[in-house]
């Protein structure tokens, strides 16, 4: 969509957890995937790196700012939650995510 922007991260896979993540996704929760796309958020894929256990995550969304108050949503909790035993997360049970920068782009 045009008048939406790019924004990656990065997050951490506990190591030999690759199916048990997959599984979890897939299906999502259809009332996360719902939440997700109700915040404007859409293309959104995440991709494993075997080798570091790095998930790279990209999305796009029509308000960033807006993504902030995702935290307090009681499904965006109950997944948190649901997937700390296999990430790295911080204390909130949000999994650490770290803001990557765009630097190359081809339309
Ligand atoms: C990830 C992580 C993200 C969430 C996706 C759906 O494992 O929990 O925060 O947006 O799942």
């Amino acid at each position: 969509m045009a008048n939406t922007i790019k924004l990656a991260s990065k997050m951490k896979l506990n190591p030999g957890q690759a199916n048990e993540y997959k599984k979890r996704h897939n299906p999502i929760w259809p009332e996360l995937s719902q939440l997700l796309k109700g915040y404007g958020i859409s293309d959104y894929s995440i991709f494993l790196d075997h080798e570091t256990n790095i998930l790279f995550a990209v999305l796009s969304v029509v308000v960033p700012e807006r993504l902030e108050d995702l935290k307090s949503e009681e499904i965006m909790k109950k997944w948190w939650t649901y997937m700390m035993d296999i990430m790295e997360t911080n204390d909130d049970h949000s999994p650490v995510s770290i803001p990557l920068e765009e630097v190359f782009y081809l339309a």
